[in-house]
């Protein structure tokens, strides 16, 4: 019998394997990513594993796909039920002007500490807006809404498989095997010819739209390595002569506790696939639409934090126009050092992050009475653990994004987009969208609670 976080840690690796056969150069990521991580950990072994002990990290895997219609979002919302992963915020990707991307996305992951800890694995998976009118005209939405009503990504045994698996906890040796086969096999590049016409079509308006609707198939996008140095990883890739895209998304290296989510990427490289051409005959050719990536996770952010960061990063763009990416990242550290505290107790203290408390080995709370959660670990009795950011940001997704396509597409910024919202996407999939920010404040508050039962004392949140 596997069990579901059985299953979804033997999907993760089948996911894996296969995409290295696929892309060469994700092979190359994961070897550079584990020297870097052992490396890292050799260097610092004290510090090394605040943010996720080393054999969690080195194993853990995002991935990203791409679906074109609500039903095909709620046919692989059941797969990834099958596997512990439900999903967690809302992004829309369609209101940075400098990119064309008609999609909103969510992500799909274990939502609780303990089956975070067994296997991590998430899925960022985003879904066209076929109906944007910033993109698509009625035409063209209409001759999209007819293509992909024809195409099956996941086929009914899959999904029949996922229901049986998410209704009864797992599935026995023999199903679960058929499964792990049938659901990375959805996720192949297919050989399928393209329609090179109705392709281009839809790559002059996106990138994204013409990969989502352009073919009969999906694919897995990227699967993306965590690393404890991600500077270190640009280096090394660097001295590979892989070119990265010329910053690092997200926060910048510096003294300070590393906050949310630091992301790099290199460009695929072109991959073969065949056409079909307007007069009917098949040709060789080739589309380079998949990359690599890598990532850094920091503490997770508070509502009060996530507006701090946002407001940072709205400074650094103000003061870094016309800069490159290296100078931007000067600018970074600057905003950062002027803004945000540089110990995790500055943060705990600001309100900023989200930690979990717990009483130390052999901790006593004689003083008696009540007592606040910074004296309880100013005087030793409570050690405080940061909580990892397991999600994504929509400003770095949307950098990945465009970092990795071939041209920015073009987009009718005067005409009104069509209304998508968490709403929107909790009713296509038929389940719940969970708020990442009650989920961590969930999991610190529950900490607090247990901390404060075992020591028989009262404990006084002060922010
Ligand atoms: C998803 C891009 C976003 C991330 O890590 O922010 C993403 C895609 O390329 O489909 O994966
Ligand atoms: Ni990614």
């Amino acid at each position: 019998m596997y069990d579901t976080h059985a299953l979804r840690a033997a999907f993760a690796r089948s996911l894996s394997a296969m995409y290295g056969t696929e892309v060469p150069a994700y092979t190359t990521l994961v070897e550079v990513s584990t020297a870097v991580n052992s490396d890292h950990l050799g260097a610092h072994p004290d510090t090394a594993e605040r943010l996720g002990r080393i054999d969690r990290v080195t194993a853990e895997r995002h991935g990203a796909i791409r679906v074109g219609t609500a039903s095909e979002l709620r046919r692989v919302a059941q797969v990834f039920a099958a596997l512990g992963m439900e999903p967690v915020g809302f992004y829309d990707l369609r209101g940075d002007a400098a990119t064309s991307l008609p999609i909103v996305s969510t992500a799909f992951r274990p939502t609780t500490p303990e089956a975070l800890a067994i296997n991590p694995f998430r899925v960022f998976t985003s879904v066209l807006v076929t109906d944007d009118r910033r993109y698509f005209d009625a035409k063209l939405t209409d001759e999209l809404d007819a293509f992909l009503g024809c195409r099956e990504l996941f086929d009914d045994a899959v999904v029949e498989l996922a229901a049986r698996a998410e209704a009864d906890g797992g599935l026995p040796d023999a199903d679960a095997e058929e499964f792990l086969r049938r659901a990375t096999a959805c996720f192949e590049l297919s050989d399928e010819p393209v329609d090179r016409r109705w392709y281009d079509k839809l790559a002059e308006i996106s990138g994204v739209a013409a990969d989502i609707g352009g073919v009969t198939t999906t694919h897995i996008n990227h699967l993306t390595p965590r690393v404890l140095d991600i500077d270190d990883l640009f280096a090394r890739m660097t001295a590979l002569g892989i070119t990265m895209i010329d910053e690092i998304q997200g926060p910048p290296r510096w003294e300070g506790p590393d906050v949310l989510l630091r992301q790099t990427s290199f460009k695929a490289l072109a991959e073969r696939r065949r056409f079909r051409e307007a007069d009917g005959t098949v040709v060789e050719g080739t589309l380079s639409v998949r990359f690599g990536e890598v990532e850094q996770r920091g503490i997770a952010l508070t509502r009060a934090g996530r507006d701090r960061y946002d407001r940072m990063l709205a400074e650094v763009d103000a003061r870094s126009a016309g800069l490159s990416g290296e100078q931007r990242n000067d600018v970074k550290l600057d905003v950062w050092r002027a803004h945000l505290p540089a110990t995790e107790q500055g943060l705990a203290d600001a309100g900023l992050a989200f930690f979990t408390y717990a009483p130390a080995p052999g901790a006593r709370w004689d003083a008696g009475g009540a007592a606040t959660l910074s004296e309880l670990v100013a005087s030793g009795v409570l050690e405080r653990t940061p909580i990892v950011y397991e999600d994504f940001l929509p400003r770095s997704a949307a950098g990945i994004f465009a970092s990795n396509l071939d041209s920015s597409g073009s987009r009718d910024a005067s005409r009104e987009g069509s209304a998508r919202d968490e709403a929107w996407l909790a009713e296509a999939m038929g389940r719940p969208v969970h708020d990442p920010l009650a989920l961590y404040a969930a999991q610190q508050e529950a900490s607090i609670e247990a901390a404060a039962a075992s020591l028989g004392t009262t404990i006084i949140k002060e922010s």
